[in-house]
């Protein structure tokens, strides 16, 4: 048979130099910045530059594949760490707009979508406790504002997924005048269609705050016993079993449960230690070991522990008690100050306040909060000043002594406080700071706030598992620091390599972290993923600091969602940045001795 053998050669070829030119001259286009509504403008790859993923890669498959939707995605316990894998300018263009209104990675959020499993956080001992099965019905209050509507709705779908539905009375959802329309359309109609009539909806005309939008939802509750959640929560296994049963047993019990965290850049949720709350006298919350007196017994860490104040946003309490109690400050605005406040309200006046360790809650902690007051106001300092007047007697000149300007501030009409604290007959401050809170110390002003993680990784250094420099295979240049690493911050860029040059010695541990020199972290952005990535103090939490390094040699980005490349090889300024992952040489790294 005939075979024409040269025009095989020819159409191999011409594919061939057709694959060669499209690479190449996709690799060479340059960022340019594309402006977003908003006024912000942020960098994207132009239109033409296409990643070369068509088909999504294999752990987008299978049961993942239905990003956002509800079927499929219940079995996604443990997170790929290329969850925030961006593919193009829309994927960019959600993360960085969800960076900027929420402070979170909202891409991630999106594809999770409203359902998964959780790691079971709690100590194996809780699994085998057994709770009264007649136990008080909860009214849950989620009170919200401008709330990223993916979090929402698994904050909402866990705790309808994770309750038992006769202990479930009714979820109320507060809407605390959001200003995002999209937001509000999609809730309304999510509601309608999706949702059972236990799933109520509250609309505030106005902006009230936290505090007194919990109050509104209260107000509308039915059910025995009041749970609070944040609106970007994620309830856990037998949860609320645990709260409700010291509340059934002595009805002036408040409680609160471990609040798992969920990281804000890569959505993975992990277990919280065992602590308590505490204050500091500049009236911040912060987070205080529990004393051994108070983890005795048989039963280790699975009884309940006594609190001196609680974080604020979790918590459980009869529903009458809380009235009874004068619910909260409603002279109190927007944020801050009324977890204290209620804190010391519980215990001056008759109350127990708990942390149960068998309840674990997840919690999505940020590192900015991305609203702001109506008028501006630093509603913190105007609500800790009602605070301090009411509760702590001649204790508020310790925070005067740190808030001298606040001494003559206006803080508002608190007789009915007072009124308060004359009706239930409360103890007074130096009675609370000696029985329930002996460890402050007086007139020496200590630590500000600080979530549990950050205290608690100082203990141990994360195991190194790969030495080496940082080689580019496409240039055959490392990575290292623009100026002399020993000194402070600064951008990465790649130099020669130089096998005895400790300035070029990174190391590879087991958070994923990359440190050079023993010293500093590789660090991106979290707001800016255009930003070129960077040297920075290691503050061991992941995210942005942390890199998988391995399939086909690319560096990834876990919250950025992309890989390092060199950006013009040509050039000897030797500059690196992030870029959608595309398998290019350019993307490719190798670390070696
Ligand atoms: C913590 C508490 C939070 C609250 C706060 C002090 C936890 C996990 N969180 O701060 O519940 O006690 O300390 O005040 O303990 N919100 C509104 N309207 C507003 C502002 C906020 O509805 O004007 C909502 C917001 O959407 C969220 C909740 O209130 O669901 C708490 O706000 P946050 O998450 O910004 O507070 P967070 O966790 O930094
Ligand atoms: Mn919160």
């Amino acid at each position: 048979r005939y075979f024409c053998y040269g025009c095989l050669f020819t159409s191999v070829t011409w594919t061939l130099l057709l694959f060669i030119y499209f690479n190449l001259s996709q690799e060479s286009q340059p960022l340019k910045n594309v402006p977003v509504k908003g006024g912000q403008s942020f960098k994207y790859f132009p239109r033409k530059f296409q990643p070369r993923f068509t088909r999504s890669p294999s752990w987008l498959q299978g049961p993942n594949q239905h990003w956002g939707k509800e079927e499929g995605r219940k079995k996604a316990a443990e997170l790929s760490p290329e969850m925030g894998m961006i593919f193009n300018e829309v994927d960019q263009e959600v993360r960085d707009v969800g960076y900027h209104k929420h402070a979170f990675n909202v891409l991630i959020s999106n594809r999770l979508g409203y359902h998964r499993e959780l790691p079971d956080t709690r100590n194996t001992k809780c699994k085998g406790k057994l709770y009264p099965v007649d136990l008080p019905s909860a009214s849950v209050v989620i009170c919200f504002f401008n709330e990223a509507f993916s979090a929402l709705l698994r904050t909402l779908h866990s705790v309808l997924d994770r309750t038992p539905s006769h202990l479930l009375h009714e979820v109320i959802l507060v809407d605390d005048n959001s200003e995002f329309t999209d937001l509000k359309e999609e809730l309304d109609a999510y509601i309608k269609k999706n949702l059972p009539g236990k799933v109520k909806l509250v609309r505030n005309a106005k902006r009230e705050g936290l505090i007194r939008g919990r109050m509104i939802g209260a107000s509308q509750a039915t059910g025995e016993v009041l749970v609070f959640l944040d609106s970007h929560c994620e309830v856990n296994e037998m949860w609320l079993q645990p709260l409700l049963t010291p509340i059934k047993e002595d009805r002036r019990a408040v409680v609160c449960p471990v609040i798992d965290i969920i990281s804000a850049d890569t959505l993975s949720y992990s277990s919280s230690p065992i602590v308590r709350g505490g204050f500091n006298w500049g009236l911040h919350f912060k987070w205080d070991p529990v004393p051994l007196s108070e983890l005795n017994g048989p039963e280790g860490a699975t009884v309940p522990i006594r609190s001196p104040t609680m974080a604020g946003g979790l918590f459980a309490m009869d529903r009458k008690y809380f009235n009874e109690l004068g619910q909260y400050d409603s002279g109190m605005d927007i944020w801050g100050g009324e977890n204290l406040e209620i804190s010391f309200r519980i215990w001056m006046c008759g109350g127990r306040l708990l942390i149960i360790p068998c309840s674990r809650v997840g919690h999505i902690f940020r590192k900015r909060r991305p609203y702001g007051s109506p008028g501006g106001q630093d509603t913190m300092a105007h609500n800790s000043l009602r605070l301090a007047h009411v509760w702590m007697d001649e204790y508020k000149e310790q925070y005067f002594a740190l808030r001298p300007e606040l001494r003559s501030r206006n803080y508002g009409d608190i007789s009915e406080r007072l009124a308060v604290r004359k009706r239930l007959h409360c103890n007074s401050f130096k009675w609370y700071l000696d029985h329930i809170y002996p460890e402050m110390q007086v007139s020496a002003p200590n630590a500000k706030a600080q979530h549990p993680v950050f205290v608690n990784k100082g203990l141990r250094r994360p195991k190194v598992l790969q030495r080496g420099r940082l080689r580019n295979l496409l240039t055959s240049t490392c990575l290292v620091a623009q100026g002399r690493p020993s000194e402070k911050a600064g951008i990465v860029v790649v130099r020669d390599c130089d096998s005895e040059d400790p300035e070029q010695a990174w190391a590879y541990d087991e958070e994923q972290e990359l440190i050079l020199a023993g010293l500093l972290c590789l660090d991106m952005s979290e707001t800016r993923s255009s930003d070129p990535p960077r040297l920075m103090k290691c503050h061991g939490s992941g995210g942005t600091q942390q890199w998988t390094l391995g399939r086909s040699n690319r560096l990834y980005q876990v919250s950025v969602g992309q890989c390092l490349m060199v950006v013009d090889p040509l050039s000897h300024k030797g500059y690196v940045a992030m870029g959608i992952c595309n398998g290019s040489k350019a993307q490719q790294w190798r670390l070696e001795d």
